[in-house]
């Protein structure tokens, strides 16, 4: 473990350490205590063959009774801060209406637990989990749910808000969007861009709201939305495969970034919007409140770039209408993979993006919210004495930090990272094929946890603010 002389990346005094997580993903217990059913509840009771191995969001990490021993984990794999979600579908059951008050109980209980042991609470509102009574009148696409959700918000921030100093309205409000409405990972699993574009647009209304909501109760904190960044690197230099990066970049990226942080779409999107006929239906007094609620920070989340070429044969026209239509995916030789994902390991992404925040978001303050490496078949590194051996995981988050340290030298306003995960969860299809923990969960041995080396040598990063 890193000794004080040894240190060669030092990071701010300050810097947060710690984790992410999401309600639905880790506290199980999806059907006790009043808790209503959200969309993940009910696609698996209609389709568990979705998930892997058919295990379901009610056998998740059992947060839900395990909070106290898990917390102090967390405290011995050196976390001061830790990202969590409230569930909508827990909080008020039917996504509108009657507040649970076991729910509260059961916040509240965690909320003073952690800062009762020095970990500073971060906690996002929407983390996928839409109450399946709303989801009953279209989710997000219905401007009813906009108008609950800032109520859902304002619960929220009048019971926790007196010991809850950093919020988040949305975990990668671009995910539902993308699975539940173009690419058939989400309920409802629809193909349809002209929802997916109402779906996205009402998702920004809302956090917008929710931020105007949370600043006239005047609570002295910060709110800010997650975002999942995927720089978009062109094939080549060549005008044709810029412009195919510039287009992949515009949905993915600029859609949700610039109305968060600047208050106003990308042009060439609304252009695009506009010209096939999918602009959203957006009331009067929608964009001036998107302009004046942006976000006081980001959290960034980045996995994977995102790499892409000029289209290579004419679009089909007849094909429903995709963000593809633009551009074609382009598979790097060479490029480095997290094969148990699929998803491509570029460290110097991270860099790019908090360049990227500098030079063009006013240097807006941010955070690294979510990074990390699923891995299956973890239990094969267990030593003898019981601890999973993940030195990969250790050099996948030691090489991001270095590009967050570069950034940081250069004058990037990045105030922490959190890891995804603390202990390993149940994820949205794969459920516990990747491991992603600090600690790992063993589901034989009713759940039982282990710090892995990865959570010992965190400690000692955060511990010594560096390595
Ligand atoms: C992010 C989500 C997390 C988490 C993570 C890992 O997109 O915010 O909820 O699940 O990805 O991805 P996965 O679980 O699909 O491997």
């Amino acid at each position: 473990m890193t000794n004080m002389n040894e240190i060669k990346y030092r990071f701010p005094d300050g810097f947060w350490w710690g984790s992410a997580a999401s309600g639905p993903q880790t506290e199980g217990a999806a059907a006790v205590d009043g808790k209503g059913k959200n969309i993940w509840d009910h696609w698996y009771e209609i389709e568990p063959n979705r998930f892997f191995d058919g295990v379901g969001p009610d056998k998740t990490s059992q947060f839900y009774y395990k909070y106290k021993d898990d917390i102090l984990l967390m405290k011995e794999s050196g976390h001061n801060s830790f990202r969590m979600s409230i569930q909508w579908s827990r909080l008020i059951p039917e996504g509108r209406g009657k507040v649970n008050q076991k729910a509260v109980e059961f916040y509240n209980n965690v909320i003073n637990e952690m800062i009762a042991h020095g970990i500073e609470p971060f906690v996002n509102l929407f983390h996928f989990d839409m109450p399946l009574k709303l989801q009953e009148i279209g989710g997000w696409i219905n401007r009813e749910t906009v108008d609950a959700y800032v109520k859902y918000a304002q619960t929220c921030f009048e019971l926790f808000g007196d010991r809850v100093k950093f919020w988040f309205t949305h975990n990668e409000p671009i995910v539902p969007v993308e699975g539940g409405y173009l690419y058939d990972f989400h309920y409802p699993n629809e193909v349809d861009f002209g929802k997916a574009v109402q779906v996205a647009f009402h998702s920004i209304l809302a956090s917008a709201k929710a931020i105007q909501a949370y600043r006239k109760l005047k609570q002295d904190g910060k709110i800010g939305i997650i975002l999942n960044l995927t720089p978009s690197y062109p094939r080549s230099q060549n005008s044709a495969d810029l412009q195919a990066a510039k287009l992949a970049d515009a949905f993915f990226n600029r859609s949700f970034l610039d109305p968060s942080v600047k208050g106003e779409f990308p042009r060439e999107l609304i252009q695009i919007l506009k010209d096939e006929g999918f602009l959203p239906k957006i009331m009067s007094g929608d964009l001036a409140i998107i302009k004046e609620n942006t976000v006081d920070l980001l959290g960034v989340n980045y996995y994977q770039p995102r790499r892409v070429k000029a289209k290579e044969n004419l679009p089909n026209p007849n094909a429903p209408f995709m963000p593809e239509r633009f551009f074609d995916h382009y598979e790097m030789p060479g490029r480095k993979m997290n094969p148990h994902r699929g998803w491509e390991i570029y460290e110097k992404g991270i860099y790019d993006i908090l360049t990227n925040l500098r030079e063009n978001y006013g240097n807006i303050e941010c955070f690294i919210s979510e990074n990390g490496m699923g891995v299956e078949g973890e239990e094969k590194f267990r030593d003898q004495n019981g601890m999973i051996q993940d030195d990969y995981r250790i050099e996948f988050i030691q090489e991001h930090l270095k590009w967050v340290h570069k950034a940081l030298e250069e004058g990037a306003n990045v105030k922490g990272y959190h890891l995804w995960t603390f202990m390993d969860n149940w994820s949205w299809s794969n459920a516990y094929k990747n491991r992603y923990g600090l600690v790992s969960v063993n589901l034989n041995k009713d759940g039982e946890r282990t710090i892995k080396k990865s959570g010992q040598w965190f400690k000692s990063v955060s511990e010594h603010n560096g390595f």
